[in-house]
């Protein structure tokens, strides 16, 4: 029988985000997100037709949802500030109301024993920052920068653990390459001006922390899809892996972590023509304020050929330099369409021990999401989710492997704790410890996170003998 116990003061918890948990998106004085707008413009493009306007109701219920927190073992738990709602206009003076909502939920779960972290931006582009060009408009990496500020001001008393931004990769993929996320542009230059944009904000809000002399930690949570090439003999195939590796990993990782650009991003940026607009002092700002720890959202791997296609760009696409894999075999996630490839954390644990100077991390999101889990309720109302119980244990084994060889890994959460709204996804799949009934906003714990408290309570598991 083997035993898995994680070192001592493990965070173990869970992680949402203000828009996709809050709800109430139009009371109080919050103002419109890019969600909000694109929901109104495009409702076809969200599953269901299904919008942001009522997402899973924190705003009203977070007293007792806190108390299903603590019920399901947490220790930890991140959501996100969303600047919508504490500076409506963008910047200027913050929103009474939304003061007074985010510092009860903060004293509650401090009350509770449940640290928060607290997450500054969540793809949530305030509308009004979105007219002034988003990310690829300079002002709005200053006022980023003063709502940061605004918020340590508040809340950086009680709060230890911050982040700048949750997956800063995925706006840019979605709004500048791919067309999953609002404004829905393809386009490798500006998509490399919004990427360098989004990270100086980081930067200088974590410039703003450390001038606010609170005591806590600051960070950035990112995306890491780790490149595995179809055939690590084949020396295009491993190029193609190195190239994805540089666009969707280390365009964050390494100007958080090194302060740097890796040198093999910027030849392809110069060779494309491609590079963002920056000055040498933004460079110094990056180079000034790296972050104090890491968080590590890991879902599924990347399997990557050399090109084959010959598909023909506009304009500079990443893409021009690798294409998709689908590997035979692979175990895949169907709801979402994901692979799941448990090992890919612990390459992640020895891939930050390696070459990121072993910087304290945490994972920050890991789950499953699974599409039409009422199939699953028993008698007691309660959905038997056994192959989430399987899916995070599966891969708590190969975390607790990195942290045998050294990783500084501090915590585990899982997204998410209450079953939340997923963007274009909206409830389509369903990734809590806790069901969430539509209608009737009823929460039931499931057997998940009545398994998650035992796991949290033991400080880990151990293996059942089969
Ligand atoms: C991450 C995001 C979360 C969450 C999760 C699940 O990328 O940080 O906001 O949504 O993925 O993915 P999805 O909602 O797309 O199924």
């Amino acid at each position: 029988m083997a035993t898995y116990t994680f070192p001592e003061g493990f965070w173990w918890g869970s992680a949402t985000s203000g828009p996709q948990a809050e709800g109430a998106a139009d009371v109080d004085g919050r103002s419109q997100s890019i969600w909000d707008y694109w929901f109104e413009k495009e409702p076809e493009r969200f599953f269901d037709g299904v919008g942001p306007k009522d997402t899973s109701t924190f705003y009203k219920n977070y007293k007792e949802d806190i108390k299903l927190l603590k019920a399901t073992g947490h220790n930890s738990f991140r959501t996100s500030i969303q600047w919508t709602r504490l500076i409506p206009d963008g910047t200027g003076e913050p929103n009474p109301k939304a003061v007074a909502f985010y510092n009860d939920m903060i004293d509650t779960l401090i009350a509770e024993g449940i640290s928060p972290f607290i997450n500054l931006f969540h793809f949530d582009m305030p509308m009004c920052m979105m007219e002034k060009g988003g990310w690829e408009n300079r002002e709005v990496v200053d006022a980023y920068a003063a709502y940061a500020k605004t918020c340590f001001e508040l809340f950086g008393d009680k709060v230890k653990y911050w982040l700048t931004f949750n997956e800063p990769m995925v706006p840019v993929e979605g709004g500048y390459l791919y067309d999953f996320h609002y404004p829905c542009v393809k386009d490798g230059k500006r998509a490399a001006q919004v990427a360098f944009n989004t990270m100086l904000a980081s930067a200088k809000a974590i410039e703003a922390y450390k001038q606010s002399g609170k005591d806590g930690m600051i960070g950035i949570v990112l995306n890491l899809t780790p490149s595995y090439p179809r055939n690590a003999d084949d020396k295009e195939d491993v190029e193609a892996a190195y190239a994805c590796d540089l666009f969707f990993n280390r365009s964050f990782l390494d100007p958080s972590i090194k302060g740097e650009y890796p040198h093999g991003l910027i030849k392809i940026l110069r060779e494309q023509d491609a590079l963002p607009y920056y000055t040498s002092e933004d460079l110094k700002t990056i180079k000034d304020n790296t972050v104090m720890f890491l968080g590590v959202n890991y879902y599924q791997p990347r399997r990557v050929k050399k090109k084959e296609s010959d598909t023909t760009f506009d304009t500079f696409m990443p893409d021009m330099y690798f294409d998709n894999y689908q590997m035979p075999g692979a175990k895949m996630n169907p709801y979402r369409g994901w692979e799941i490839y448990e090992k890919g954390i612990y390459d992640i644990c020895t891939n930050i021990r390696e070459n990121y100077d072993n910087i304290p991390f945490y994972i920050s999101e890991n789950g499953m999401g699974v599409e039409g889990e009422e199939r699953f309720i028993n008698e007691d109302g309660k959905i038997e989710d056994d192959y989430r119980i399987e899916f995070i244990k599966d891969h708590l084994r190969w975390l607790h492997k990195g942290i045998e060889e050294g990783a500084n890994c501090k915590g585990y959460h899982l997204w998410t704790p209450i079953d939340c709204w997923s963007w274009t996804n909206a409830y389509k799949n369903r990734y809590g410890l806790i069901s969430l009934d539509l209608k009737t906003q009823k929460r039931t714990v499931k057997k998940s996170g009545e398994w998650y408290k035992t796991l949290s309570d033991n400080n880990g598991f151990t293996d059942e003998e089969k």
